[in-house]
């Protein structure tokens, strides 16, 4: 299925016993899996499934907030804007290319984002209404994001651990300026605070949505923990989230739209939110393709993939023909 010739796309590597315990050892010692050492098939596949994904999300991701940035209401807001969402394409950029180290193609990754068998974040799926939603989302989306993402810095897969890094770094900056710009609008009259509370309102489920199912639900939380790709359950982290984002509310006189939203000293070590019922009909009605904006995200993908066919035409004749006079001048 993956491409031949590609760097990592060696999968001979017969798995005996032994190749899988001096594999596990080498993950328990945390020394990092690089793109040509051997190991089993399995990981490589869930490698590939999640750094596609999560490529595909970065790229789709622009697509809610690119939507704002030729109305944002002031000079700063859209050079801010305009920069979160070019951030967002690099992410996407360095993931394909982490992910390309292990054999896919990037075409490959492509046609299965078109043909609807990769999957791509839950929460893109929402629309962004009102000038408020680019405040939650920078403040909400990009925070969870971050909390899933600096465990990633960890992850045993060298390519992807590093890309994280830089990654992280940029989310930080764009949940500061949604927190920001969702402070301001709270400072503001009172259809602007209704505004922000509105969209915190509409996104703060699907937020904590995209940690992904519940623990006893996850088909590969297990073997990913085992394999130090995950560093924490989509359980663990949800919580860290709620437990951060909660007094952020407060603090910008926000109500989170949760009456079982309540403080448990004893929840885990040092304390915790306990909170209400996720809808989790609605999560997977979403991630299997019928969410509100599921159909507009394919179609603007496609439509991008299809316009830009004469640039990639161009670069790869381009290629060839470089090629040719340096085998000609050889
Ligand atoms: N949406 O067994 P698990 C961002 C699927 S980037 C859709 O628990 P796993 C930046 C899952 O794929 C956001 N599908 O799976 C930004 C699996 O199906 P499969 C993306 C979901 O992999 C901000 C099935 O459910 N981040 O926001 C979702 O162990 C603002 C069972 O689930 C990443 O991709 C979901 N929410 O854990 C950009 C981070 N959750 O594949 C623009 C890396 C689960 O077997 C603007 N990924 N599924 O068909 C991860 O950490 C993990 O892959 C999880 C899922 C935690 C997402």
């Amino acid at each position: 299925m993956y491409s031949q010739g590609l760097i990592g796309a060696n999968t001979e590597t017969k798995e005996t016993q032994e190749f899988l315990d001096a594999f596990q050892a080498r993950i328990d010692a945390e020394i990092k899996i690089e793109p040509n050492d051997p190991m089993p098939a399995a990981y490589r596949k869930t490698l590939i499934r999640m750094i596609g994904q999560h490529a595909h999300s970065e790229i789709v991701g622009m697509l809610p907030e690119g939507n704002w940035i030729t109305r944002a209401p002031t000079l700063r807001r859209k050079v801010a804007l305009l920069a979160k969402v070019q951030d967002e394409g690099g992410h996407g950029l360095y993931l394909y290319s982490a992910a390309e180290t292990l054999g896919v193609s990037r075409e490959q990754m492509t046609e299965e984002l078109l043909n609807g068998s990769a999957k791509y974040s839950s929460i893109f799926n929402y629309p962004t209404p009102t000038w408020a939603d680019i405040g939650a989302i920078g403040w909400l989306v990009d925070g969870a994001a971050i909390m899933n993402q600096v465990p990633l810095c960890r992850c045993s897969y060298g390519p992807y651990a590093r890309a994280m890094i830089r990654v992280c770094k940029e989310e930080s900056f764009h949940q500061r300026q949604g927190y920001e710009l969702m402070k301001t609008l709270t400072e503001g009259n009172e259809d602007q605070k209704q505004m922000a509370q509105d969209a915190l309102n509409r996104w703060w489920w699907p937020s904590i949505m995209m940690f992904g199912p519940s623990d006893t639900d996850s088909q590969h939380s297990d073997q990913s923990m085992k394999w130090k790709i995950k560093r924490f359950t989509n359980d663990e982290l949800r919580q860290k989230f709620i437990d951060a984002t909660v007094p952020q509310a407060k603090l910008i006189g926000l109500t989170l739209p949760d009456p079982d939203l309540k403080w448990n000293e004893n929840k885990n070590e040092d304390g915790g939110y306990d909170f209400g019922e996720i809808n989790w009909d609605e999560f997977w009605k979403v991630v299997k393709g019928h969410g509100m904006m599921n159909k507009d995200r394919i179609r603007a993908r496609k439509k991008a993939w299809d316009d830009g066919a004469w640039v990639r035409d161009a670069a790869l004749a381009y290629a060839k023909k470089s090629e040719q006079q340096n085998s000609e001048a050889a």
